[in-house]
């Protein structure tokens, strides 16, 4: 019975969490549900980085009630003083009588530790309850926290045949209305997108979140080489979020100068001749870019996947064949495998039905 109740309570603090998930930065996505005597006495969620974490909201509201009560918490309540003091300390001194954990937390500066301290206070402390679910939720703080490198999402729009346009260079549009609407909900839970030069010259794309509620803007990242990003492009005039483009030598200092003057800020990656994906990965992780979403084209798409620097996949295939061969772009272009025993394969595939669109997520591993 006890185990029924406690994926009931966390699954309320798993979606406490996932309601704010976008909206906390680099910091992890947290809910917490505190229960007495068979009745809910708190809820918190962490909302913002540098605010309270999500266990010092819900037991604000419990006030005296949580004595001998029960907390959920989706992740290990902390034990470092970081923005804020640690909630393990919390909950200790409100007498709280036992937490339940879905997931511990991977910061070097907790990792077990935060259920430690509880543990040799004499809280009760059960873990992994929807621990699969909870990680799911924080997959970029986990990878952003341990390796300081953005986790990358590659998303990509295509028919059938793999296409991201027709022969003639046509893309409006692949997809449906509802695929569309859920890209914009995953640019509110990204930290920040990156494109290519192609996508921005072809385009002119905002890449700002409108078509979703709630709907943060991340920032603009542009992998530019040659920074022939044009000084009135709408990333660069509109002021909707920040924009960072990425370089190498090859930039002309003149067109450098008046980018950053126009408030872009300009990073350079190397001496070229094309920009060295790796090392940006480590520049964009610097700026505390702890997640960022490919919206680009085929040679992006596929010059990350060769670096194997993709950690996700999100395809959405549109129930369409357009063909063209060689002239029509497809959604992954790189150099490619001599054997099918070495393509890159994707684990943990899951399927998604937006409409008549399909939308495919997986994971790449590496060989
Ligand atoms: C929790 N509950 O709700 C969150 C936690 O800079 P600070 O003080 O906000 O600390 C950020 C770190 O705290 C973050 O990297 C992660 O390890 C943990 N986040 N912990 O107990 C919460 N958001
Ligand atoms: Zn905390």
């Amino acid at each position: 019975m006890e185990l029924i109740n406690d994926e009931y309570y966390m699954r309320l603090a798993l979606q406490l969490a996932s309601s704010a998930s976008g909206q906390t930065g680099i910091n992890p996505a947290v809910g917490c549900v505190i229960v007495k005597d068979g009745r809910i006495v708190g809820m918190g969620a962490h909302l913002k980085r540098g605010e309270a974490h999500a266990e010092v909201h819900a037991l604000n509201m419990a006030g005296a009630e949580a004595e001998g009560a029960t907390a959920y918490v989706t992740l290990e309540p902390c034990s470092h003083h970081g923005r804020t003091p640690p909630c393990s300390d919390r909950l200790i001194r409100e007498r709280v009588k036992r937490v339940v954990v879905a997931a511990t937390d991977p910061n070097p500066l907790v990792a077990g530790s935060g259920l430690e301290r509880l543990r040799a206070h004499g809280l009760e402390v059960t873990q992994g309850v929807l621990e699969g679910e909870a990680n799911l939720l924080n997959e970029a703080f986990n990878k952003f926290i341990v390796t300081r490198r953005p986790f990358v999402t590659v998303k990509t729009a295509s028919t059938l045949d793999g296409k991201i346009a027709a022969k003639t260079g046509d893309s409006k549009w692949i997809t449906n209305d509802a695929s569309r609407s859920f890209v914009h909900t995953l640019r509110h839970r990204h930290l920040a997108i990156l494109t290519g030069i192609g996508t921005v010259l072809a385009d002119d794309p905002a890449l700002t979140t409108r078509l979703s509620v709630p709907g943060l803007n991340p920032m603009r990242v542009v992998v530019d080489s040659a920074l022939r990003i044009p000084p009135d492009a709408q990333l660069v005039r509109d002021g909707a979020a920040p924009t960072v483009v990425l370089t190498t030598d090859r930039a002309p200092e003149a067109r450098r100068r008046e980018l950053e003057a126009r408030g872009v800020t300009v990073i350079d990656c190397g001496p070229g001749p094309a920009v060295d994906l790796y090392a940006a990965m480590a520049k964009l992780g610097e700026l505390e870019i702890g997640s960022l979403l490919v919206e680009g084209g085929g040679k992006l798409n596929g010059a990350l996947l060769a670096a194997r620097l993709v950690d996700k996949l999100v395809l959405f295939l549109a129930p369409k064949i357009i063909g063209g061969g060689a002239l029509a772009p497809g959604s992954m272009d790189f150099a490619g495998f001599e054997r099918m025993g070495e393509a890159i394969r994707l684990e943990r595939m899951s399927v998604q039905s937006f409409g008549e669109d399909l939308c495919i997520t997986g994971y790449p591993q590496y060989a």
